[in-house]
């Protein structure tokens, strides 16, 4: 049954924190699928929001466009908003790719998530040799931030302001990952990201992104303590950071996921006065059972486990996954698939566009969370 214009309008902006994003009752309609309406309404009818990554060279897929504008109520770019992309050159900006996505998102009354300011990764090569020069300007990240976020003020619903700054096997007692950031302005840098990021745009939501967080093996264990001690430090020290983006890269034959751990550090994030957001959601599932069937049963039964608690906690603003369709995943190229094993199945729609267990129980994860009274 569809749900009022009224209660899209208003849930759609997933709390009181987020733009309200508006969209036509045709978004309502079930999918051609017929089994009822698409995850972005479901999460929507919660005060939740669903959405997924995406890069240019996808839209021009019209299946794939239209799965998209129907399915998702978020848009993040998937890697044209790094700044590999965006400023190749010192100081020449270019937006094309990250507006083209922005035009789709606003064509298609979706929200949008901004991805990623400040990472160690998909940065130019003149970046890097920039910070190693002793006495680099931290310049190298406000100004960054500044034109970035500046250009994109009043479109962006929520920033991954600093991604991936925990890693624990690098040494340090504090978790932080001896990126180049770090090494060129230590631990302060991730405090000036969030300050430029908020005088640039004091409305979006300011994320701190990380991977690692879900399972209950050790290594996620230490990451999780890094994780929280990085949260409160910021927390202490009054850093506009408002909420914790757990990527969600999960393995379906891989490290227990245990309900009980995951719980508890939403808890500890939540009391610490955070937000959260799923924000990169996908299920490995190598090293199983080759039947699809088989896979696709133990991909849909741990993101459903794993999505009862993530929206069990009151915290727990939506979900993103990344990408959509098994034709479009990162976990497909050479470097993350093995030749001669089965194309990976991660995400909620196959490659055929058709939804899969998974979509079903992220759908069904939605339907049964319970609602958020925002503001
Ligand atoms: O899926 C993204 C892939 O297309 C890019 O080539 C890659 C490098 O920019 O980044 C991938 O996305 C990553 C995300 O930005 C941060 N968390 C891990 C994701 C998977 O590697």
């Amino acid at each position: 049954m569809p749900i009022s214009r009224r209660t899209f309008l208003r849930s759609a902006a997933a709390s009181a924190l987020l733009p309200v994003v508006e969209r036509p009752p045709t978004h309502l309609l079930p999918g051609p699928d017929g089994d009822g309406p698409p995850l972005a309404e479901r999460a929507a009818r919660k005060g939740l929001f669903y959405g997924c990554c995406a890069a240019t060279a996808y839209l021009d897929d019209a299946g794939f466009a239209q799965a998209l504008g129907r399915e998702a109520g978020v848009l993040v770019p998937e890697w044209e908003g790094k700044r590999g992309r965006i400023e190749r050159r010192p100081g020449v900006y270019d937006y094309s790719a990250a507006d083209r996505l922005a035009g789709f998102a606003r064509r298609h009354l979706m929200a949008l998530r901004g991805h990623a300011l400040v990472w160690h990764l998909s940065n130019p090569g003149w970046l890097d040799e920039a910070l190693s020069v002793p006495g680099a300007s931290d310049r190298l990240i406000t100004d960054y931030i500044a034109r970035v976020v500046g250009h994109y003020r009043g479109q962006i619903q929520s920033w991954d302001v600093v991604n991936e700054a925990v890693e624990v096997e690098d040494g340090r007692p504090d978790g932080l990952r001896a990126s180049p950031w770090l090494k060129a302005f230590g631990p302060g840098y991730i405090d000036t990201a969030f300050h430029a990021a908020r005088r640039a745009d004091a409305d979006a939501v300011l994320v701190y992104n990380d991977y690692g967080l879900s399972a209950a093996d050790p290594w996620s264990a230490s990451r999780r303590r890094a994780v929280l001690a990085l949260l409160t430090g910021l927390r202490r020290r009054d850093t506009p950071c408002h909420a914790l983006g757990i990527q969600g890269h999960l393995r379906a034959f891989g490290p227990r996921f245990d309900p009980d751990v995951f719980r508890r550090f939403l808890a500890e994030v939540a009391a610490l006065r955070y937000r959260i957001i799923i924000t990169e959601l996908d299920v490995r599932d190598d090293g199983g059972p080759t039947a699809p069937a088989a896979r696709d049963r133990a991909v849909a039964d741990l993101t459903r486990r794993y999505l009862d608690v993530a929206l069990d906690q009151p915290a727990t603003l939506g979900v993103v996954t990344w990408g959509l369709s098994d034709r479009y995943t990162w976990l497909a190229t050479p470097a993350e698939h093995r030749p001669g094993t089965p194309p990976p199945r991660p995400l909620p729609l196959d490659d055929a566009l058709r939804r899969k267990p998974m979509w079903h129980a992220i759908a069904a994860a939605f339907d049964t969370a319970r609602p958020r009274t925002h503001g």
